[in-house]
């Protein structure tokens, strides 16, 4: 059933007076966006594990994807708070959703942008930033997941082509990428980035089924036997681990700020119940162990809020840390996912259906907190930053 969407935000440290007219406007512009688009017909795609396809254009029209790469490149020539705060919206409405804006922007324009030729800029990222194509980042192996450096997905010399073999798994969008940005090692044991089109032959990407988490995002793998690629598609900017784990520093930036919008909506939708739901002749919002959820959810909520924000301006300044965004990613998400669960039980039964948004936020937010570093291996990289130690190997 399409619900009624009735969010209106919630900022119990006047974090919005931290941010600029210009946030302020793209964040009102895309919450109208989700409310519009999203809400009305999430639960029934997640229902169905079906991607809503036409929002691939739609996230382009918002300008979604690369808020903040240059105009000249398909992104939005806006600052890294501007990103912040429309991944924020985004997953607010679903973290499927704002999924395909993270791959679409950090992770396969980013890397073009920063990493590729100018004729890859030229000839891609135009298409990418306005969704007439959409494209794919595939790093993960069945192998090799957290320890991406161990990637078996390799690339023989053949004049001037290179012949790719391998495979890559858990890849967000891949069944329906025209473009992939695929990480493989070359002879020289480098790893670096390769543009896969769709239709080159021995290329396939089949979609992985039963998820039960990111539902309305479609995932899949992708099978390189034998493929003969120009060897121009390779990003000439950049060889070694750091091209892939920059792109995710992008990515996870984005997520630190996402996660904060489930964890809102799970919020609003708790507040609104509690206050609604009567028990004891009372509304459950009245007894002190609902209290206790609730004060305790917008606590973490804004702490998180203000980290976020602190890490934007870091961003903005060109000075936050990848160990800053992993801190702020793991600590977000985590964040997210508890207040999601406290929320379920809020509602009560009724929390288990789709008439409300916590069980899907809740779901979505398993995936989220394992993707683009699980949160162990977030963790570990606080660890090691604070004492110099690499407790992963
Ligand atoms: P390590 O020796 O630590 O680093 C290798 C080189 O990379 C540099 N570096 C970074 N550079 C930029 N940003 C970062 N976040 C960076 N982290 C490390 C580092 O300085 C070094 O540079 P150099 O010049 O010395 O070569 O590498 P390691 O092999 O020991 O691995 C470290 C570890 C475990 C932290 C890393 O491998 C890791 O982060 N693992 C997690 C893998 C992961 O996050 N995968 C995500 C796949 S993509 C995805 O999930 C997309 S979901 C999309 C969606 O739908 O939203
Ligand atoms: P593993 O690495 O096998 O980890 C399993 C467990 O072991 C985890 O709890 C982990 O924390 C723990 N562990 C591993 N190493 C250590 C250690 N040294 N110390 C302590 N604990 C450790 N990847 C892409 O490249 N592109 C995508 O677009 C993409 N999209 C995704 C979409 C979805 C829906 C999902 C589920 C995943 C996606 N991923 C993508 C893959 C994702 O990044 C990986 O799942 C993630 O990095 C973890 O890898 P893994 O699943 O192989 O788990």
């Amino acid at each position: 059933m399409a619900r009624t969407d009735q969010y209106q935000g919630h900022d119990y440290y006047q974090v919005d007076a931290l941010l600029s007219e210009d946030h302020l406007l793209a964040r009102d512009a895309v919450r109208d966006w989700v409310k519009r688009e999203v809400s009305p017909i999430i639960e029934e795609y997640t229902e169905r594990a079906e991607c809503p396809m036409h929002l691939y254009k739609g996230l382009a029209e918002i300008g979604a994807y690369g808020p903040s790469l240059p105009a000249k490149y398909g992104g939005g020539g806006m600052d890294e708070i501007a990103y912040g705060v429309i991944m924020q919206e985004l997953e607010r409405g679903d973290s499927g959703v704002r999924s395909m804006a993270s791959v679409q922007g950090s992770l396969v324009m980013y890397p073009i942008y920063k990493y590729g030729s100018e004729e890859h800029r030229e000839k891609y990222l135009p298409k990418l930033g306005s969704g007439e194509m959409i494209g794919c980042f595939g790093l993960t192996e069945p192998d090799h997941g957290s320890n991406p450096s161990g990637m078996t997905t390799r690339y023989v010399e053949d004049g001037d082509h290179i012949i790719l073999n391998g495979a890559k798994l858990w890849i967000t969008s891949s069944p329906v990428a025209d473009i992939a940005v695929v990480w493989a090692k070359g002879p020289d044991d480098r790893i670096r980035g390769v543009i896969v089109e769709k239709g080159m032959e021995g290329f396939s990407a089949p979609e992985i089924h039963g998820k039960w988490s990111l539902r309305a995002s479609i995932t899949g793998e992708l099978v390189f036997e034998d493929v003969r690629i120009p060897k121009s598609h390779i990003l000439p900017g950049v060889s070694g681990l750091k091209g892939p784990l920059s792109c995710l520093s992008k990515a996870r930036y984005g997520i630190a700020w996402g996660a904060i919008g489930a964890a809102l909506d799970c919020y609003d939708s708790a507040l609104r119940y509690s206050l609604e739901r009567t028990q004891f002749d009372k509304p459950i919002a009245q007894f002190q162990l609902t209290q206790k959820k609730l004060a305790e959810m917008i606590t973490e909520i804004t702490k998180a809020q203000l980290l976020a924000w602190r890490l934007g301006t870091l961003a903005n300044d060109g000075k936050a840390t990848p160990a800053q965004i992993s801190m702020a990613k793991r600590n977000n998400v985590h964040m997210a996912l508890e207040i999601a669960r406290e929320a379920r039980q809020i509602h009560g039964g009724m929390g288990i259906t789709n008439e409300y948004p916590v069980m899907r936020h809740m779901m979505n937010l398993e995936t989220v907190l394992t993707y683009e570093g699980t949160h162990d291996i977030h963790l570990l990289i606080t660890g090691m930053d604070v004492t110099g130690l690499n407790a992963f190997k």
